[in-house]
């Protein structure tokens, strides 16, 4: 080797797939391969790397790394590498790129009826008119917001581990015992992403964030252990009284178990500690209408926090952490809250979205003549219920009520639920519709997006506006 010339990068480079002669690099080594394109096993695929390094290629396909293929290798070296900042960027940027390719390499298959909003990381949601058909959405069509890789999880294999305020975990339980050693208790609710009707946003200025249109949101009926029966669980089993473990908590931070592979960070979002003490109804849920959880939606555990914005529902939950703080991750410091600028005083200033305000939609419009068939949903994470939506078709100057359909559930089980409801508006030459709903706290819809107009598109709770010749 000391022998050996030593060939700068830019020389590595002229010797591509259409060179006379072939080099490739592995390490500090500069290899001549010319004569072994043909015989490589892998075919000509190794001409991706002429001119270039092989280490990425190798690292995504370990199959090169045996002792037989580096004595072939050595053989072939003709120098020793000189690389140049463009050189290393160059493979730092390869071997990112086959990182995440690996990460994408096993995610669940989807519905085609879904309208995927990006691919990597997943987005997705149904056709509006779909999405109120029936009153839980079906599990298949529910929209997904996945912000990295769907995690492989092994159900033998999961863990739930429950971290105090110190940093000392109180207890690991696998699925088996979540299942088994909590009652079931169930909840239908709705889950809206934050980012719900962001586009509508884009006509008054444009916002930052991915696309959604009305179906960023979805109604399942969802099974788990309580979070509260798993704290006073983890308490008792550390020896100690619920009350004391909680007594310096403040938030309840939940960590999931996808991972950013560029960045090596996982998910992570909290909620304040009244929130969950608050409600019987946060799970650590498993089940989703009636079936275990798919891949997308958290399998084999989620949180569910009825009312609370979607980022908060973490998905394959493998930590929960009591902090006196509320999570430091991207997603609840930087993202999920309301701003006007995009800088970091503004989003210091601004709380997290926890709790929703109230919403409707209309989804399906049939006209026959003069008369318009409207259906949609409303809800409200105040979870008082929703007390009333009406239609308009004279902007807004009359209004007529909606029909509520039933949840299914019984009275007072239901309050975090949706309602789908259906309303016949004769429309004469109108050309929009538009609806808002009322909770029975009696908060309302504003008027325009203009009013809740933020920069990055969140919650957006204006009444809805469609046209109808446009609509089908
Ligand atoms: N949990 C994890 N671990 N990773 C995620 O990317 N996305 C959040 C939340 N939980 C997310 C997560 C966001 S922003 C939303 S809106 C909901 O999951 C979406 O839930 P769904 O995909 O089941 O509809
Ligand atoms: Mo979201």
């Amino acid at each position: 080797i000391d022998t050996l010339p030593d060939i700068p990068a830019a020389e590595v480079r002229q010797h591509g797939r259409d060179a006379s002669k072939i080099y490739v690099t592995y390490g500090d080594g500069v290899f001549d391969v010319t004569d072994f394109v043909d015989a490589h096993p892998g075919g000509r695929l190794i001409l991706l790397a002429a001119g270039r390094a092989l280490d990425p290629y190798f690292e995504s396909y370990p199959q090169h790394k045996q002792h037989f293929v580096y004595e072939m290798l050595s053989e072939m070296r003709v120098g020793n590498l000189v690389r140049d900042q463009q050189w290393v960027e160059e493979v730092d940027k390869k071997s990112a790129h086959f990182a995440i390719d690996a990460a994408y390499a096993h995610q669940p298959s989807r519905d085609d009826r879904l309208i995927v909003r990006s691919e990597r990381p997943f987005t997705a949601e149904p056709p509006a008119q779909l999405l109120v058909r029936e009153q839980n959405t079906a599990n298949e069509i529910f929209y997904v917001r996945n912000h990295m890789p769907v995690p492989r999880i092994d159900e033998d294999e999961y863990e739930l581990e429950i971290v105090d305020v110190h940093g000392n975990t109180l207890l690991q339980l696998s699925l088996e015992e979540l299942q088994t050693q909590f009652e079931k208790s169930c909840v239908q609710t709705a889950i809206q992403c934050g980012g719900n009707r962001r586009t509508e946003m884009d006509e008054v200025q444009l916002v930052k964030g991915g696309v959604w249109g009305v179906g960023a949101i979805g109604n399942a009926t969802w099974c788990g252990a309580r979070l509260n029966d798993v704290l006073q669980y983890a308490a008792e089993q550390s020896g100690r009284d619920v009350k004391q473990v909680m007594r310096d908590v403040r938030h309840v931070c939940f960590e999931g178990l996808d991972r950013d592979v560029a960045t090596d960070t996982h998910y992570e979002a909290s909620v304040p500690v009244e929130v969950t003490e608050g409600s019987a109804d946060v799970l650590l849920a498993y089940e989703m209408n009636g079936q275990r959880l798919g891949r997308d939606h958290g399998f084999p555990v989620r949180v569910v926090v009825p009312g609370v914005v979607g980022a908060r529902h973490v998905k394959w939950v493998g930590t929960i952490r009591l902090s006196k703080v509320e999570s430091e991750s991207h997603w609840q410091q930087r993202d999920y809250r309301v701003v006007q600028t995009l800088d970091e005083a503004a989003y210091e200033a601004a709380p997290s979205i926890q709790y929703m305000p109230v919403v409707s939609a209309i989804c399906d419009v049939q006209r026959r003549g003069k008369l318009v068939q409207l259906r949609g949903y409303a809800w409200s994470g105040s979870g008082s219920g929703v007390a009333r939506v009406e239609v308009s078709c004279d902007d807004g100057k009359s209004w007529q009520a909606a029909e509520l359909l039933p949840t299914g559930a019984d009275a007072g089980e239901d309050l975090f639920a949706w309602r789908i409801w259906s309303a016949e508006l004769r429309v004469e030459h109108a050309r929009q519709v538009m609806c808002r709903a009322v909770d029975a706290s009696y908060n309302a819809q504003p008027a325009h997006v203009r009013d809740v107009w933020n920069a990055r598109g969140l919650v957006n709770n204006a009444w809805h506006r469609v046209v109808v010749d446009d609509a089908v």
